[in-house]
């Protein structure tokens, strides 16, 4: 297959409003794999059934592969293939919502700045992954003494993090009497909206309190529930594509058909109607947020950490297996679900059935691998919350503890055959350190459950938390990953 061709046929499927209509009214920090296949296809549907001007100028700051995309973007005229793949076939779209897109190697840092600071950017959204925020995981607060942090706080107009540009752009809107924008994060955190809110106050804060005063009153910061599994790109997906197009198009990204967001109806300068092409807009995300974080992503974790050490390759690979399966059910519905208060009609079992039969899609190459990513950035949402609801009304949380047991002994770098793990995460000097100096399990279990970022002070501090944990390490160091699942995953009954 001819490479790098995918301009001019991609282009043929250019629509008129592409040319006419398009305005850059958002500003997305973050164009990565989820964005392409959810916010920007949003957008793009919009775009094709109403008369919507909305269209995105893409930014990514940080340097490799992010650059790259935006170069390949830019030399295809914004235009790139999404293919979504059910369980029976694969459907191919060719997404127009992209304006411009911006790198600092290319358009440098002011000509972001700039576009961020436009009139007629209304929103500036975000999907930077967990660790982008630079806030402790543990409390959602804005950790001062983050490089990048430093970095922007000793030269605010050169800035480093995306937190940085986003309060560098609000003090130049401030001091130009321009009107603020939306704030809109689209990551898996946390109450997502008042974490992004946290770390912008408290960066602005740390500059100039008037300007954190301004921010406060002008500016808001919706939260979001964002859910489609969008894997990372690989030669295999981007073939696959190819296939089915004809050529060549680097920037194609392949995902489930399953889509869904619910957004917090609460901007400051307008926004898209992207309910019109399945979003949801309601006054309080909180309980369909939490609701996800712990039973879809507390059970990717999970599945990811101990069928990675099982030997699976994707998370559609474990589910084969019917102890993982039996187990992920048992993790969804005994500890997760009785943890949610949702509103009246929700229906959790069959959440749980859907998340199964997803989970199970064997066209989507998911790696455990990938998921296992970035741990000390997830756990607490996904696995520790639920935990400490259940400490606190005296319920058992055998699975979950597993779920960080697995997480425990995923980071000691050494699989079950001696093979050595490429663990990716901002902590991993730190986890090296404790494995380096402890060699029993017993110390390794305490001095990981000492990092505060991840399981802050009241954890270690309790007794059966601390208990309970120790003991499903031991018990995986002992039987291997696959006999410690098959022991606890006890089959439910919905
Ligand atoms: P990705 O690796 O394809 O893209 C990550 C994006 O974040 C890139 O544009 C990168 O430049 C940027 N980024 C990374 N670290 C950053 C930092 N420190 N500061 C600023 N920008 C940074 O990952 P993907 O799959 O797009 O996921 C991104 C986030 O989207 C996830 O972390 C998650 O919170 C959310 N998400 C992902 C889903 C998925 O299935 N892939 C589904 C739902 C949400
Ligand atoms: C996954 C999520 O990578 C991960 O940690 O759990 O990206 C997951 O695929 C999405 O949240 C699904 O919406």
């Amino acid at each position: 297959m001819e490479k790098n061709i995918a301009t001019e046929t991609l282009s043929v499927a250019r629509p008129e409003w592409q040319n006419t209509r398009l305005v850059s009214r958002i500003v997305h920090l973050g164009c990565g794999a989820f964005h392409r296949a959810h916010q920007a296809l949003f957008t793009h549907h919009l775009l094709e059934c109403s008369d919507s001007d909305w269209g995105i100028c893409e930014v990514n700051i940080r340097p490799g592969n992010g650059a790259r995309l935006i170069e390949s973007l830019k030399a295809q005229n914004l235009f790139y293939t999404v293919a979504e793949q059910g369980v029976t076939g694969i459907e191919l779209k060719i997404i127009g919502s992209m304006k411009e897109a911006l790198h600092p190697e290319f358009d440098g840092t002011e000509g972001i700045l700039a576009a961020m600071t436009r009139p007629e950017t209304a929103i500036v959204s975000m999907t930077i992954t967990e660790k982008g925020y630079c806030t402790s995981a543990a409390s959602g607060a804005l950790d001062l003494s983050h490089p990048l942090i430093q970095h922007d706080l000793s030269c605010p107009t050169q800035p480093e993090s995306a937190i940085g540009y986003v309060v560098e752009a609000l003090s130049r809107r401030r001091q130009q009497g321009k009107t603020a924008f939306t704030v809109l994060s689209c990551d898996n955190v946390r109450e997502n909206g008042h974490v992004a809110k946290a770390a912008v106050l408290g960066l602005a804060a740390a500059r100039d309190p008037l300007l954190a005063e301004w921010i406060e009153q002008h500016v808001t910061f919706p939260c979001t529930m964002v859910d489609r599994i969008v894997p990372a790109a690989t030669p295999e997906s981007l073939e696959l594509i190819a296939e089915q197009l004809g050529i060549f198009d680097p920037c194609g990204i392949a995902c489930e058909s399953f889509r869904q967001w619910v957004i917090e109806d609460n901007f400051v300068r307008g926004r898209p109607d992207w309910d019109r092409v399945g979003a949801q807009f309601v006054t309080d995300v909180t309980p369909f947020e939490i609701m996800k974080l712990r039973m879809l992503n507390g059970s990717h974790s999970f599945l990811a950490y101990l069928g990675y050490l099982a030997g699976y390759e994707t998370i559609a690979d474990t589910m084969d297996s019917p102890a993982y399966r039996t187990a992920v059910k048992a993790l969804m519905l005994q500890e997760q679900a009785v943890t949610l208060s949702m509103p009246y009609g929700t229906r959790l079992n069959d959440y749980a059935e859907l998340l199964i039969s997803r989970f199970a899609n064997p066209s989507l190459k998911h790696r455990t691998w990938q998921i296992a990513m970035d741990g000390s950035q997830k756990l607490p949402q996904r696995l520790l919350d639920p935990i400490r609801q259940h400490l606190a009304e005296g319920h058992d949380f055998s699975l979950l503890a597993l779920g960080i047991a697995g997480w425990m002994r995923y980071i000691s770098g050494v699989d079950e055959q001696g093979h050595s793990i490429e663990v990716v995460d901002p902590l991993v000097e730190q986890y090296q350190a404790i494995h380096q100096r402890y060699s029993s399990a017993e110390d390794r279990v305490q001095a990981l459950l000492g990092i505060d970022s991840i399981f802050g002070h009241d954890l270690p501090e309790n007794t059966l938390f601390v208990s309970t944990v120790m003991q499903a390490y031991i018990s995986l160091i002992q039987q291997g990953a696959r006999r410690a699942v098959e022991a606890l995953g006890k089959p439910v009954m919905c």
